[in-house]
Formats: structure tokens, C-alpha cells, sequence
């Protein structure tokens, strides 16, 4: 079997997904024009033209602009059900993603709207396709505050369905302590913390999201490598990174796949899993991720199960649910 076909058939989940960062230039003009909203690129080719970042505020710039374009509760629909049938087509059997609120109700859509589409979508796509899932609700950290707290109010009477909270956006500036109150009130709720750190971000940002926002997994978590005792800390408590390679590369995190520190991260014994993050824009799913990763860094078929093993093993389903994979 090669190592494409081991990387497809191996049952996996993502953690790292941002939904918005699923969002096709097909899809986005379909959805565009039926609501009588400009893109400002001619065509689909002239969009992916512009798919070129030298680091995270440009693509976020795009990111945003993007997501501009839905409104209704059917658009929101639509574009995670596209995700979750590439999903089911790559033998990923359980997703926990991101969406992104404010990047909405900031433009005046209202948060059910946002939310009734992709929770309708997940519950679909459990009934038809038997992919299990977690929403968690992502907070802007580049927004103040104020309005973090506006959306977690806004996100209590759908508890039910949201089963963390994190932290994305623009890092270097806005650490974690910025929101520390939001994230005691939403431990006080009874959501559990994740964020993303390290990313372009110091090995601080990192300390100050396990222990202010205590947070029990990190969103890519590259720069713990810079110190020692993190390091220590992360293996010890067997916090979870949500390692993004693709993602990594075309930010320009690293400069090239084979300087990617995931293979030191797993020598240490750090609970590494590889994810997508934003694959409309990134140029791969998870199955491309996995293989990019193992061609550039010559990774065995033994050390690809253990990133799907690890993948379940810093899930939220309980352990009963990951003795069927593990
Ligand atoms: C993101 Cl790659 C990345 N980093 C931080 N925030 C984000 N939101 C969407 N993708
Ligand atoms: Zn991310």
C-alpha cells in the first residue's frame, strides 16, 4: 500500500478548522451572486491568484473578506456541508471546528443565523454520512473585550450545542491575557478552553493561555519549542497541539515542509495532531496535509498511525467513544 493510500484509508479526526476558512472561490461566487453581493476579483482564477501571503494579517485580510458574502441561515449551510462531504470523502470520522461569530454579527447577521446553519449541517451530516462532531465557538482577539463577552452572552442559549470556546485571529499584540474574564466566565458556563498560541506568537502567549485561560488544548503551539520548561510542562500534562503544516507553510511560520518541527515535537513525546485550519486557502484537506507532511519530512506509516491515534487521543469523545478507533 502507499503511503497515499495508507495516509486515506487511516480513520482520523480534525481539531483545527476554522469552517469560514473552508470557504471554495466556487462556492463563494454561487453564494455572491445569488445574494447580489461583489466580489472584488473578476473570476474564480483571478481570486486564487490572490491566494499569496507573506504572513497571518494577510491572509486574515482575505479570510474576512471572503466570509463577507454570507447571510442567510442556507448559506451557512451550504458551506459546511461542502466541508463535510470532503470531509466524509478523506475518511475523517470526527470533526471539533471553529467558527467565528463576530466576523458575522459584526456586519449585522445575527449569531442564530450563523449558528443554525452549521449545527443543521453537523446534525445532517451525523444522520447521513456518520461523522461526529464539536462546535467551538472562536473568539476574534483582535476585536476588545467587550465585545467577546457580547458574543459568549449571545452563545449561552446555545450550550447545548457549542462545547468549547477559543481564540483566533491576529496573535502577535493581543495575547490571551487580554481575555482572561471571558474565558473564567465561560470555564463558569461549562465550555471547555482552547486557543490558538505560538503560531507567530511568543512561547509566552503560550504559558499565558494554559495558565490564565487554562486551556487543556493549544492551536498550533509552534514557538514552545523556544523554551525548555514549556516544553516539559506540555509532555508532562499531555496538552494537545493542533500542528497545521500547510497552514505553517503558506503563512511562511517555516520556510519550507522539511524544516516543519513536528518530528522534534514528537521525539519529545508532545501530543501532536495534524489538521488543516483554513484548506480553501492553504491548498490542501487534512489527506493532503498528512501527505505533504510525510513526503517532505519522510515520515513512516508507523509514525503517521501515531498522528491519527493522537488525533482521537486529544479529541473530546469520551474514552469509550475512542475505543472503537484506538
Ligand atoms: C487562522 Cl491560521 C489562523 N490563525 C489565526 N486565526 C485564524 N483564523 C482563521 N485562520
Ligand atoms: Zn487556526
Amino acid at each position: 500500500m502507499t503511503i497515499e493510500e495508507f495516509i486515506k484509508k487511516i480513520p482520523k479526526t480534525e481539531l483545527h478548522l476554522h469552517i469560514e476558512g473552508t470557504f471554495e472561490p466556487e462556492l463563494m461566487f454561487e453564494i455572491a451572486k445569488r445574494n447580489n453581493k461583489i466580489i472584488n476579483y473578476s473570476s474564480v482564477e483571478e481570486l486564487k491568484k490572490a491566494y499569496h501571503f507573506n504572513n497571518l494579517q494577510e491572509f486574515l485580510d482575505i479570510y474576512y473578506e471572503g466570509a463577507n458574502v454570507l447571510i442567510t441561515e442556507q448559506d451557512f449551510y451550504d458551506l459546511t456541508w461542502a466541508y463535510l462531504t470532503k470531509v466524509y470523502s478523506q475518511n475523517i470520522v470526527h470533526v471539533e471546528i471553529f467558527f467565528d461569530p463576530q466576523t458575522h454579527t459584526d456586519r449585522g447577521i445575527a449569531f442564530e443565523t450563523v449558528i443554525n446553519g452549521i449545527y443543521k449541517a453537523l446534525e445532517d451530516s451525523q444522520q447521513e454520512y456518520g461523522i461526529t462532531f464539536k462546535l467551538i465557538m472562536s473568539f476574534l482577539r483582535h476585536l476588545d473585550e467587550a465585545s467577546a463577552f457580547k458574543t459568549l452572552e449571545e452563545a449561552l442559549p446555545y450550550k447545548d450545542w457549542i462545547s468549547g470556546v477559543g481564540l483566533d485571529s491576529s496573535e502577535v499584540g493581543n495575547p490571551p491575557s487580554k481575555f482572561e474574564r471571558v474565558f473564567a466566565k465561560a470555564l463558569e458556563e461549562g465550555f471547555i478552553t482552547v486557543a490558538h498560541a505560538g503560531e507567530e506568537g511568543p512561547a509566552e502567549y503560550i504559558w499565558e493561555a494554559l495558565d490564565l485561560l487554562k486551556v487543556t488544548r493549544i492551536d498550533h503551539g509552534n514557538r514552545c519549542l523556544d523554551d525548555e520548561n514549556l516544553v516539559q510542562k506540555l509532555v508532562d500534562l499531555q496538552i494537545p497541539l493542533t500542528l497545521c503544516p500547510l497552514s505553517n507553510l503558506e503563512l511562511k511560520v517555516v520556510q519550507d515542509l522539511k524544516e516543519h518541527p513536528l518530528p522534534k515535537m514528537m521525539e519529545k513525546n508532545l501530543l501532536v495532531t495534524i489538521n488543516s485550519d483554513d484548506p480553501a486557502y492553504f491548498g490542501g484537506y487534512m489527506n493532503e496535509n498528512y501527505l505533504e507532511t510525510a513526503k517532505a519530512l519522510q515520515l513512516s506509516k508507523a509514525e503517521i498511525a501515531t498522528l491519527a491515534k493522537n488525533s482521537f487521543t486529544a479529541s473530546w469523545l469520551t474514552d469509550q467513544e475512542k475505543e472503537e478507533y484506538i
